[in-house]
């Protein structure tokens, strides 16, 4: 990779040359998944939320056409105001940097960019997974986290995904899920799926040692940490489904599909919810931001 592409702030290089830990966290939530102006202050808390936990957030994203890790508050600021900001996946990172566009980074690509520069744990609120529906759609977060070697803290896949069948997309190409502090995998909104872990970890040791030994086997698949959404926000099941539904449907009768999907149906259930998701969201990335932080501490003793 030629380095002029790829630019890694000042505090985040010295932390990784010097074994601090080191959060990424994505910034496709923010440009697209929150509304404004509850995007650029979630990413912000997020950012002092891994401070004051004790290790430095790297927030990556694409720049005019160049990889950023660790972006300044400007540029945050560009990415969740800014109505010209692409949601890019793995598969855009060439054609941001031939276009030199900004845009903001998924799961996929902020894995993809985070362990190229050397960062272990990677914090973000729910991965993409297979869609419902007939068409297989399946977010390209599945397969980067089946070749990228990090550890993705998360509240599981998106209740909007067909939940099953992505949790056996992860079983299928080896990806480790932990419950952290729970014994199922948590449903993004909702504390509880009915669908298994691999392992239950209870403190952030627990979940070094097994990325440790990921590593130690030359294992390449990222290794998931799922955290449920904090309790006070957990959205009732009955709300959940309704709005949910509606989402569902609407998307369906209003043909959206592709990259535009995932953003549509978030936003419909915020506005249908009294704003329910919405609080239940940003509790999930504060709480993971948070956790992540810690898993992050124990590591860069551990490796
Ligand atoms: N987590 C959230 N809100 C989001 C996302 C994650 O709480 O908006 C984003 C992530 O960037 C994830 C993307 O990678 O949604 C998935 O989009 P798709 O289904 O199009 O792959
Ligand atoms: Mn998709």
């Amino acid at each position: 990779m030629r380095p002029e592409l790829f630019q890694i702030s000042r505090e985040v290089a010295e932390a990784l040359a010097t074994n601090k830990p080191v959060v990424a966290l994505e910034s496709t939530v923010i440009a697209h998944g929150l509304p404004r102006p509850t995007n650029l202050e979630t990413a912000l808390r997020l950012e002092r939320i891994v401070r004051d936990s004790g290790a430095i957030p790297a927030t990556i994203g694409i720049i005019d056409g160049t990889l950023r890790v660790g972006l300044n508050q400007e540029e945050i600021h560009l990415l969740a105001e800014s109505d010209d900001i692409k949601k890019i996946s793995t598969r855009d990172i060439p054609i941001a940097v031939a276009q030199k566009w900004n845009g903001a980074t998924t799961v996929a690509s902020t894995s993809w960019i985070a362990h190229r520069a050397g960062i272990k744990v990677f914090a973000t609120g729910g991965i993409g997974g297979v869609h419902r529906g007939s068409l297989p759609d399946i977010s390209a977060d599945l397969p980067e986290l089946a070749r990228t070697p990090i550890v993705v803290v998360c509240s599981g896949a998106k209740i909007v995904l067909d939940l099953p069948a992505t949790r056996e997309w992860l079983e299928t190409n080896a990806v480790t899920v932990i419950g952290y502090q729970c014994e199922e995998m948590p449903a993004f909104y909702s504390r509880l799926s009915g669908l298994p872990i691999d392992l239950r970890a209870d403190s952030p040791g627990d979940v070094a040692r097994v990325f440790k030994a990921q590593r130690d086997l030359d294992i390449n698949s990222a290794l998931l940490v799922t955290v449920p959404v904090p309790q006070d926000f957990e959205v009732p099941s009955a709300q959940l489904h309704k709005v949910l539904n509606d989402a569902l449907a609407d998307a369906e009768r209003s043909s959206v599909g592709g990259r535009d999907l995932t953003p549509f149906l978030l936003s419909h259930m915020s506005q249908h919810s009294e704003g329910s998701t919405l609080r239940a969201n940003i509790a999930l990335l504060e709480n993971n931001a948070k956790v992540a932080a810690e898993i992050a501490i124990v590591m860069s003793d551990m490796l």
